[in-house]
């Protein structure tokens, strides 16, 4: 039976719990600082079973110790945005965290697979990856998942054509500079450009929406006002998770440990990769077209900014 420890139960570390309990995944731990959240929330999720038949168990906790032996961990411990914050203004606060929650890995849990929710998402994969010394192949961070639904999303209201029949990517780093790939978008097959053409439609409509793609979370924040989105982001951490545990070896971008592969090295940027049982199975290659090339070229150079901030303050602390 497989155990999965979330820790942070927040909104997304809440939502997530009951999306894996309902796909029977496996037994839930929920860890949480703040004294009596984890229990609680596991509490009410337990009884939310007795309606909806759970099969396994959920239980919750302040103490980092629980997460012993998971075979994997899913990370959203830290602070969110607040409206007029950016995911980088997130950094000191939630590097702490991190520091903690990767030594906490290190002793308890070596050998899971860790699923990084975090932001700043690709300089808080970095920190945890470093702090634990987790094998490259068995962590990730959620955000091209995420990141493609949302511009899926928007193409489906704009062309009135269904979500399902959207295949598309975003790649780069998770934060404005995010490329999303319109070669690689295709409704039922057609390539969009293609579509776009026949179907009479203005280009700028999608450039409109690659625009709010790139804003997708700040729009959410500034509409809750007290938080960031986590239905989305907890459906999204779930299909990795899912991937895993069941050996389903989704192609899905996600933020991975490069050594060389696209031209980056010792950065955790968004690529395709194949989530299975042995962790990531394939780092796999896409053709981008020169402005894809240049737009991914800025999103790794933020994210290598980013990168080097944590890796001066882990030194200043003796890291
Ligand atoms: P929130 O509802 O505030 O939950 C975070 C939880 O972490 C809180 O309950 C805290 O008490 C808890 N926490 C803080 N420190 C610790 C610690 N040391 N150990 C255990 N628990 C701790 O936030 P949320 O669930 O909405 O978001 C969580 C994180 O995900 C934030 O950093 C968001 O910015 C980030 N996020 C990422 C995405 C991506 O696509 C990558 C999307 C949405 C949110």
């Amino acid at each position: 039976m497989s155990k999965i420890s979330l820790i942070g139960a927040g909104n997304i570390g809440g939502e997530l719990a009951s999306l894996i309990a309902s796909k029977s995944l496996g037994d839930v731990v929920l860890v949480d600082v703040v004294d009596g959240l984890a229990k609680g929330k596991a509490l009410d999720l337990g009884q939310s079973g007795a309606v909806r038949n759970f099969i396994y168990s959920i239980s919750g906790g302040s103490s980092l110790s629980k997460i012993k032996n998971s075979d994997v961990i899913v990370v959203t411990a830290g602070i969110s945005r607040k409206p007029g914050m950016s995911r980088d203004d997130l950094i000191s606060t939630n590097l702490e965290i991190m520091k903690n929650i990767g030594q906490a890995i290190k002793i308890y849990s070596p050998n899971s697979f860790i699923v990084c929710v975090t932001n700043p998402l690709d300089a808080m994969a970095w920190v945890l990856k470093k702090i634990s010394g987790i094998k490259k192949n068995m962590i990730v961070g959620m955000a091209g998942i995420l990141d493609s639904a949302r511009f899926k999303f928007f193409l489906s209201k704009a062309l009135n054509v269904s979500q399902e029949d959207i295949q598309t990517m975003v790649l780069g780093g998770h934060g404005d500079t995010m490329v999303p790939l319109l070669n690689y978008t295709k409704i039922s097959g057609i390539p969009i450009l293609e579509y776009l053409k026949q179907n009479n439609v203005k280009r700028k409509i999608v450039d409109d929406i690659i625009e709010r793609t790139r804003n997708g979370g700040g729009e959410v924040v500034s509409l809750l006002k007290t938080g960031s989105a986590f239905y989305a982001p907890a459906i999204s951490a779930c299909e990795i998770v899912e991937s895993f545990l069941r050996n389903k070896k989704k192609l899905v971008p996600c933020s991975t440990y490069l050594t060389g592969e696209y031209g980056v090295k010792n950065l955790f940027v968004g690529v395709p990769v194949v989530i299975g049982n042995k962790g990531i199975e394939k780092v796999v290659k896409v053709e981008f077209s020169t402005e894809e090339k240049n737009q991914f070229k800025k999103s790794v150079k933020s994210v290598d900014i980013l990168t080097n901030l944590c890796q001066k303050l882990l030194i200043k602390s003796n890291f």
